[in-house]
């Protein structure tokens, strides 16, 4: 689980500018991403089915664990690995009575308190952000890399840093010891993205 978390790709097709969606996502893959999570807040429900769907394949093909925000069904229909939900989504409990106990919760904190309900609540993993700025996530709040330290060091849970990341930042919270980076516009607003994969891999 903790491999699978490393780099951790969230997909938002607003910026790849018009680029081929599942191409860009394909090139990631090739790079060597360790999960994909499905998060297309503007798409139709329709949509998102649909890049589930195809996701899931694209996925499996390269054997990497496939995630899907807040939305429960389309994780059921598609067979996903998991979902991610945030702490104004439905509970990660209520989560769980759906999806399985073989399935994967991922959960966002923001605070210890947030990461023990999470936990207590059955998370599998936490992701804690935003850690730097972002444009992605307009309504982003903030947390500090001691906060991201405090909640790593007192949560026995995968944790994985989300919010801003770039190649350069992310020398401020490796010593924080995490287990992965989720990223947005790092790689998929890169021009190309199966080399900038490449390096974060590096
Ligand atoms: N949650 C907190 S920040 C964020 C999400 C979904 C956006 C991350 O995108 P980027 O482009 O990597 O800053
Ligand atoms: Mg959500």
């Amino acid at each position: 689980m903790k491999e699978k978390l490393k780099l951790y790709l969230v997909t938002d097709s607003k910026i790849l500018k018009g680029r081929d969606f599942y191409k860009c996502i394909e090139d990631s893959l090739r790079g060597g991403v360790t999960t994909v999570q499905l998060r297309e807040k503007e798409s139709s429900g329709k949509e998102f089915l649909d890049k589930a769907y195809k996701l899931r394949e694209l996925t499996k093909k390269y054997n990497v664990m496939f995630i899907i925000n807040d939305r429960v069904d389309i994780a059921i229909l598609v067979e996903a690995d998991g979902v991610h939900v945030g702490q104004s989504d439905i509970s990660p409990l209520e989560v769980r009575r759906l999806i399985g106990s073989d399935k994967i919760v991922g959960v966002s904190a923001r605070t210890l308190e947030e990461a023990i309900e999470a936990k207590k609540n059955g998370a599998d993993y936490l992701g804690v952000g935003a850690m730097f700025e972002t444009n992605t996530k307009l309504d982003a709040k903030a947390v500090s890399i001691d906060t991201l330290k405090y909640i790593n060091e007192n949560i026995d849970l995968p944790i994985v840093a989300i919010g801003g990341l770039t190649l350069e930042n992310i020398k401020k919270i490796e010593e924080c010891n995490i287990d992965g980076y989720a990223i947005i516009s790092a790689i998929l607003g890169a021009k190309d993205i199966y080399l900038e994969t490449k390096k974060w891999i590096k």
